[in-house]
């Protein structure tokens, strides 16, 4: 436990900052040694000082916004439906639409690691976009490895053992635009809510935002709250995965994006999980008499059956209880 606290004292000088004021609701984040239920990775985190340089992610952002600032023929070269593609643009994500635009957003999906496999296949417009999306992609994925090694120490797990099975593991990358209110037909419903509750199926998000309108779920009270968006900050979430590895210590975390849409909005997630097929189990080191093992395994290529049978393309449902979700067919039930 000594080397836990060590480590993190280390982490939080490195490269992390306490938020201080989580828009009035969340405490300061920084506690990673304590894995029980209420720990703060489980809520939200914001990560600053991260070390990816504010060029690199000033590029990627105004390379994401360089792509879909091109005209609609240019992008549908990209567009589809098929959730399996590895790039694929979808100017419809999460509803239909009658309009040429999106009624929530656009959404530009692709696959980044390993890199040099299948960074041919992105957009070759914007002619930089390779280049920049790319260095920005390499990063994240340094930055998401080491926060896998970090919540494995929190639990007393060996950070390489768990580290080394992501080398080639999956990064996908979904670049959103949420276009200004202007341009988009307001839903009678709910015309603010521009992407529905969901947890990402993966071990790990990163997400660069250009404004607010991200809002999670607060496990302890159950009310949604804006997360903040310090300039070249990145907030980072836990998914699926990485609850079916811990066995449950840490929970993916119900996400979704509320925007009156004033003014455009962009946001990069990278998505880290192990490789495609590559079984995600619980860790024998996390089951014990006490701590039965409580979800069964699965992969990549089983989450992308669950949602393509389905026709949603979140892991998560609203909290209707009607639909399932991904993480919920997992679930050993017990005895
Ligand atoms: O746009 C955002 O802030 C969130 C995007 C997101 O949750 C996703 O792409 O899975
Ligand atoms: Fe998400």
């Amino acid at each position: 436990m000594e080397g836990v606290e060590k480590r993190m004292d280390e982490v939080e000088q490195r490269w992390m900052d306490v938020v201080e004021d989580f828009d009035t609701a969340f405490p300061p984040v920084i506690d990673f040694s304590r894995s029980n239920h209420s720990s703060p990775l489980e809520r939200s985190l914001l990560v600053t000082n991260h070390g990816i340089s504010p060029s690199i992610i000033e590029d990627a952002l105004s390379s994401a916004a360089a792509f879909f600032a091109l005209p609609a023929e240019e992008k549908s070269v990209y567009a589809s439906k098929d959730l399996r593609k590895s790039v694929r643009y979808d100017y419809e994500a999460d509803g239909p639409s009658d309009e040429l635009i999106t009624t929530r957003r656009m959404l530009l999906k692709h696959y980044a690691h390993p890199l040099q496999h299948w960074i041919n296949l992105w957009p070759s417009k914007p002619t930089h976009y390779k280049e920049k999306m790319g260095k920005y992609a390499d990063e994240a994925w340094k930055l998401a490895l080491n926060l896998i090694g970090i919540v494995m120490e929190s639990l007393g797990v060996e950070p390489r053992s768990v580290q080394g099975r992501f080398e080639d593991g999956t990064q996908v990358m979904a670049i959103n635009d949420y276009p200004a209110a202007s341009k988009t037909p307001a839903r009678p419903d709910d015309p603010f809510l521009r992407l529905p509750a969901h947890t990402d199926f993966g071990c790990i998000t990163l997400l660069l935002q250009t404004r607010p309108g991200l809002q999670v779920l607060d496990p302890i009270d159950g009310k949604w709250k804006w997360a903040p968006t310090p300039p070249g900050s990145l907030h980072v979430h836990l998914g699926d995965h990485l609850q079916v590895l811990t066995n449950g210590s840490y929970r993916g975390l119900n996400h979704r994006v509320v925007h009156s849409g004033e003014k455009e909005r962009l946001s990069v997630a990278s998505i880290h999980s192990l490789a495609m097929h590559h079984r995600i189990e619980v860790l024998d080191a996390l089951v014990d008499e006490q701590n039965p093992r409580a979800y069964r395994g699965t992969s990549f290529a089983e989450f992308l059956d669950f949602i393509s049978g389905d026709g949603t393309s979140s892991s998560s449902s609203s909290n209707n209880g009607v639909i399932s979700t991904y993480i919920d067919s997992l679930k050993i039930p017990e005895n």
